[in-house]
């Protein structure tokens, strides 16, 4: 029989504890995995739930003293993180009308998908874009941006977007900067539509040259891509795993619009019944239209209009539309095929 060591490791680990020492092979297995091990789980929020909640939020606190009024969208097995997933964060932003988010800029990344209400508007860099549900929006790093709600041609209601950003991914490098504009809201130096109209139409100004690692449109409306989806609906046959999926580029690079944050639209024929695959990276899904099911490693979640959802990374994901149904995605995938770690499976 081998001699009983436990103990004299033991009193070895309390003697080198005291220099900041601890053994590897205690922790090896843990470290490196044979496969991902995330602590992330499934979860979905249902919009219809999260609505009342989120305008009895209005009766407590104003925009402005907020700063921003959100309820954070927080993974259930990560307490306390305000994280989605590992490396994400997302929530539920509210203005009201005649509420104004203050100016401020910070080196996080951010995303706006608009899921309610329209008429709130988003400057970033001196332009200024009206929201309509279903865009997608980004605000680049390090970049000055408000956000109001003076509703339009007389119809003013509330306006909640889904905010994405790569927060849990800055505070891992602990490389966070953050400063308040003098101004509440910044001035707009652009027409609206301007980047648009340079950036959006495949197409860039004949003598550009600036390069940012951030795309240079940042408001990619809803109907355009939805137009596409149609499209392709009616020319070809969905993929079997995703159905028809399309990636938001950065015009200038192909690359994703955010140098953090990768960002998909897709259009789940009614009937669809898709086929079970899984990445490496975790992604949160916004349901922009229809119903259907979204099992994610054996547990089923029904979905519809509003909702959002968490799939971690390795999960493996089916989806199912009841009707035809289109829903928003983002994940941290450049960063991963950034190291060169990207994998997925379909099979
Ligand atoms: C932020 O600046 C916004 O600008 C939203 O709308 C959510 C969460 C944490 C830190 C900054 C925004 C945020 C945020």
């Amino acid at each position: 029989m081998p001699p009983d060591t436990s103990q004299e490791r033991q009193s070895y680990y309390d003697r080198i504890r005291p220099l900041h020492l601890t053994p590897l092979w205690e922790s090896l297995h843990a470290l490196v995995p044979k496969e991902p091990t995330t602590p992330c789980v499934p979860a979905l929020w249902r919009y219809d739930e999260i609505r009342p909640h989120l305008m009895a939020s209005a009766t407590l606190i104003t925009a402005e003293e907020a700063v921003r009024r959100v309820l954070v969208l927080e993974n259930p097995a990560l307490p306390g993180s305000s994280s989605i997933t590992q490396s994400l964060y997302a929530g539920l932003q509210l203005i009201m009308p005649g509420e104004v988010a203050p100016a401020h800029r910070h080196v996080q990344s951010a995303l706006r998908f608009i899921v309610d209400g329209s008429g709130a508007y988003t400057t970033v860099g001196g332009e200024r874009t009206t929201m309509q549900p279903g865009d997608f929006i980004i605000t680049p790093s390090w970049d000055w941006h408000d956000h109001g709600n003076e509703g339009m041609a007389g119809n003013s209601e509330p306006v909640v977007w889904l905010d994405g950003l790569d927060i849990p991914m800055v505070r891992f490098f602990d490389a966070g900067f953050a400063e308040n504009a003098d101004a509440q809201v910044q001035l707009v130096a652009k027409p609206e539509g301007n980047s648009f109209a340079r950036f959006g139409h495949n197409m860039v100004p004949v003598r550009h040259t600036h390069q940012s690692a951030t795309s240079p449109i940042f408001s990619y409306p809803y109907a355009r891509s939805r137009e596409a989806l149609a499209a392709l609906q009616r020319q070809e046959a969905p993929d079997a795993w995703t159905g028809h999926k399309l990636r938001y580029i950065n015009p200038l690079t192909g690359g994703s619009p955010m140098p953090t944050i990768a960002t998909f639209l897709q259009l789940l024929p009614q009937g669809f019944a898709g086929k079970a695959h899984r990445s490496t990276d975790g992604s949160v899904y916004s349901v922009v239209e229809g119903s259907g099911v979204a099992e994610i490693s054996g547990q089923f979640f029904n979905f519809g209009p509003r909702d959002t959802f968490v799939v971690p990374s390795w999960a493996t994901l089916r989806l199912n539309a009841s009707t035809d149904a289109v829903l928003f995605s983002f994940s941290d995938r450049p960063v991963q095929q950034a190291m060169g770690i990207l994998r997925e499976s379909f099979v």
